[in-house]
């Protein structure tokens, strides 16, 4: 059973969103509370999908679509050269606060390493 949630109302134009990045199947827009100079979140459009756990293999394809759109986009911002970070939380322990997977991309300064 999945349930919308509010990046369902972003989708719909039902709440506002700085939209960066649109294609038949991924939103993108800038993230509220950025976490990074740049942080941008890249959303499956036309699937409510919770988590990356629930992910299955027929919609596998649309982790390479949400890779390729943050990839694309931190290339034509010239964040690429630099490089950035693209995150998954995936449930409790990882922070995850929305469930409808989405992909980070965080970019603009270096951002050191992470983990626990
Ligand atoms: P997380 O991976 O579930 O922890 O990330 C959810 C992100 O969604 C988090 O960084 C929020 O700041 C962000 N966000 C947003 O940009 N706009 C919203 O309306 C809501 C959350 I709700």
């Amino acid at each position: 059973m999945t349930q919308e949630t509010l990046f369902s109302k972003i989708i719909r134009r039902e709440i506002p969103a700085t939209i960066v990045y649109e294609d038949d199947e991924v939103l993108g827009f800038k993230d509220i509370a950025p976490q990074a100079p740049v942080h941008v979140l890249f959303i499956p459009k036309n699937h409510i999908i919770p988590t990356l756990d629930d992910l299955t293999a027929e919609q596998a394809h649309l982790i390479g679509k949400l890779a390729l759109a943050a990839a694309g986009y931190a290339r034509r911002e010239g964040f690429a050269e630099d490089g950035y970070r693209i995150v998954m939380n995936c449930r409790e322990d990882a922070g995850q606060t929305v469930f409808h997977i989405h992909m980070h991309l965080l970019a603009g300064a270096p951002l050191g390493h992470f983990g626990a």
